[in-house]
């Protein structure tokens, strides 16, 4: 997979050189390239932004080097990722989609946004997803499109060395994850509920699915429909 990120601040991208997806790029799974919308700029002062037609609070980022950027990195294969509080929630059924696509581009706007017709222009050229993480204000797209790209990139066929492991975890099956427990059996006067320790696994399989339905029952009710 190609993921190809646009944005005023490349260095909150460093982090992907670590841990899953930095193993991923260096085996050549995933490769990642950060471009700084800021390079497609022809101004002393390298502007990327002004202020809104019809009046109203902060800047809008100006289309004309959202176009550059985006002629050089968006290709019709792609899909173009908009992060915004203002787009379709983010879930694990779209990062599964995602993760079967050769191409994304991440589009991070700052400010109040981009000009709507950066959009429009590059939905004549690709698929483009406005994505939300959810229902609270961040200040860009930067950090939403790391929680994209880490969800995403994790079920590119590869990148998780055990993919069981992905199949048991929260959001793949409904409901929330049961609670693990490792050595010591007992810690600080709390054992290990003994049942773990009792070599039945049927048994096993029942307790942890009713510890499930209870953790959703409790903190997550919407997932059961009955909110
Ligand atoms: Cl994707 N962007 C911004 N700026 N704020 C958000 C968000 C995205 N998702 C939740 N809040």
């Amino acid at each position: 997979m190609r993921i190809d990120i646009v944005t005023i601040f490349p260095e909150f991208f460093g982090v992907l050189d670590v841990s899953l997806l930095g193993k991923a790029r260096d085996r050549g799974l995933i490769d990642i390239a950060v471009h700084d919308l800021r390079d497609y700029t022809h101004d002393r002062h390298r502007t990327v932004d002004d202020t809104p037609y019809g009046g109203g609070a902060g800047m809008v980022m100006r289309p004309e080097p959202w176009g550059e950027a985006l002629d050089e990195v968006l290709t019709p294969e792609s899909v173009l990722i908009v992060p915004s509080p203002a787009g379709e929630r983010f879930t694990q059924a779209i990062a599964r989609e995602l993760s079967t696509e050769a191409r994304l581009v991440f589009a991070c706007g700052r400010y109040e946004g981009i000009d709507q017709r950066v959009v429009d222009y590059a939905s004549s050229v690709a698929r483009v997803r406005e994505l939300s993480l959810g229902d609270y204000v961040l200040n860009g797209g930067e950090v939403a499109a790391m929680a994209v790209i880490e969800a995403v990139g994790r079920l590119v066929p590869g990148v998780v060395g055990n993919p069981e492991s992905l199949d048991e975890e929260s959001h793949e099956g409904g409901l929330l994850e049961y609670p693990s427990y490792t050595k010591p059996a007992e810690w600080r006067g709390m054992p290990v509920p003994p049942i773990l320790l009792s070599g039945n696994h049927g048994a096993i399989a029942s307790w942890r699915y009713e510890q499930q339905l209870e953790r959703t029952r409790r903190v997550r009710p919407d997932l059961l429909g009955d909110s």
